[in-house]
C-alpha cells in the first residue's frame, strides 16, 4: 500500500494534502471541517493584528477553469487564530498546523512574529508575502530588496520554523534573483504559489467582482503550469534545507503527483476545495495513491523532484 506521508522541517504529516490559505480557514468551524477530513494539516486564513472585514462583495467568483477573488484579507485577527492553535496543541498534540500571518506594515509584521516567538506555539508559521488584493499594498515578494531587508530583521529574533508564501514569478532572471535572496536565510519552507495577481474576468460586458473595478487573484486550472514552474524552478535553485509546498491548479491526484514530481513536499488545495468541499481530500488522496501504486512508488521520496527532461 502506497503512503502519502510527508515531512516539513522536523514535523511529520500523515497526508501531504491540505487546504491553501484563504479557503476553509476563516474560523474554527471551517478549520474543524479540515481536521475532520483526510487532509494532513491545515493553514489558517492569513491573520493581521486586528480583525478585518475585507473588501466589499461580491469579492469571489467561480469560473469553469478556476476563480477570481479580491477578498482583501478578511480575518478574525491574530489572537483568534493563535488562541485556537494553542488549544489544538493541547487537544491534538500529535498534529502540526500552519499559522499564516502578515502585517499591514513591516512594523506590524514584526509585532506579529515577535508575539509568535514569545508564545507557546509549536507549529509552522507561514508569512504571506504575496497578497494581491489590499488596495494600495503591493505584493511584497515582488520587491526583493524589501523582502531581503524584512527577512534579515525577522531572523534576528525569530527562531521558530518559518516559511513564506510567494507570488508566482514569470522570468528566469527573477527565479535566480529570488532564490539567491531566500538562500541567505534559515527558511523552513517556501510555498509556491499564491493566486496570479490582478487578473480580470468579464461576464457579458461587466466585471464579476466589485473591488478594484474587477481586478483580482486568479486560481484554479488556469494557474497549474505557472505553479509547477515555480515549484520546480525553486526546487532546482534552493538549498535542500528549504522545502517547498506546492499550491496552484490541483484538481486531481494527477495534479498533486505533478507538484511532487516538480519537488513539492506538501500540496495545498484552494479553488478545488472551495468548489468541492473538504471531501475533496479523500478523492484526491485516493487518486494520488492509485497513480503511485500503478507506478510502483511506495512513498513520495520515490518520485519527489524526479521530473524527467528531454
Ligand atoms: O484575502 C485575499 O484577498 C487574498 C490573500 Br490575503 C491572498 O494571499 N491571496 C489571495 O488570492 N487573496
Amino acid at each position: 500500500m502506497s503512503s502519502t506521508k510527508t515531512k516539513i522541517g522536523n514535523y511529520e504529516f500523515q497526508n501531504c494534502l491540505m487546504n491553501a490559505a484563504g479557503v476553509y480557514c476563516y474560523n474554527r468551524e471551517e478549520l474543524e471541517k479540515i481536521i475532520n477530513s483526510e487532509a494532513g494539516s491545515f493553514v489558517t486564513k492569513t491573520a493581521t493584528l486586528n480583525i478585518r472585514e475585507g473588501n466589499p462583495s461580491p469579492r469571489y467568483y467561480d469560473t469553469n477553469l478556476g476563480c477570481i477573488n479580491s477578498m482583501g484579507l478578511p480575518n478574525l485577527g491574530f489572537d483568534y487564530y493563535l488562541g485556537y492553535l494553542l488549544e489544538l496543541q493541547k487537544t491534538m498534540p500529535e498534529c502540526t498546523f500552519f499559522f499564516s500571518l502578515v502585517g499591514l506594515s513591516q512594523e506590524e509584521t514584526h509585532i506579529l512574529l515577535k508575539r509568535v516567538q514569545e508564545s507557546e506555539f509549536k507549529g509552522l508559521t507561514e508569512l504571506n508575502l504575496s497578497c494581491p488584493n489590499v488596495p494600495g499594498k503591493p505584493q511584497i515578494a515582488y520587491d526583493l530588496e524589501t523582502t531581503e531587508k524584512l527577512l534579515t530583521e525577522i531572523f534576528n529574533y525569530f527562531k521558530k520554523p518559518l516559511g513564506i508564501k510567494l507570488p508566482p514569478y514569470f522570468d528566469m532572471v527573477h527565479f535566480n534573483q529570488a532564490a539567491e535572496v531566500f538562500n541567505k536565510f534559515p527558511l523552513t519552507f517556501i510555498n509556491c504559489v499564491n493566486s496570479i495577481g490582478n487578473g480580470l474576468v468579464i461576464n457579458d460586458e461587466t466585471v464579476v467582482i466589485k473591488p478594484k473595478n474587477g481586478f483580482g487573484g486568479i486560481g484554479g486550472e488556469y494557474i497549474k503550469p505557472t505553479a509547477l514552474a515555480n515549484v520546480h524552478a525553486f526546487y532546482q535553485r534552493l538549498k535542500p534545507s528549504i522545502q517547498i509546498i506546492g499550491t496552484g491548479g490541483v484538481l486531481t491526484g494527477r495534479d498533486a503527483f505533478e507538484h511532487i514530481l516538480c519537488g513539492a513536499s506538501m500540496v495545498q488545495i484552494g479553488t478545488t476545495l472551495q468548489k468541492e468541499g473538504p471531501e475533496v481530500f479523500k478523492r484526491i488522496t485516493e487518486e494520488l495513491k492509485a497513480i503511485m501504486e500503478e507506478k510502483g512508488y511506495k512513498t513520495l521520496e520515490d518520485f519527489r523532484g524526479k521530473l524527467k527532461y528531454l
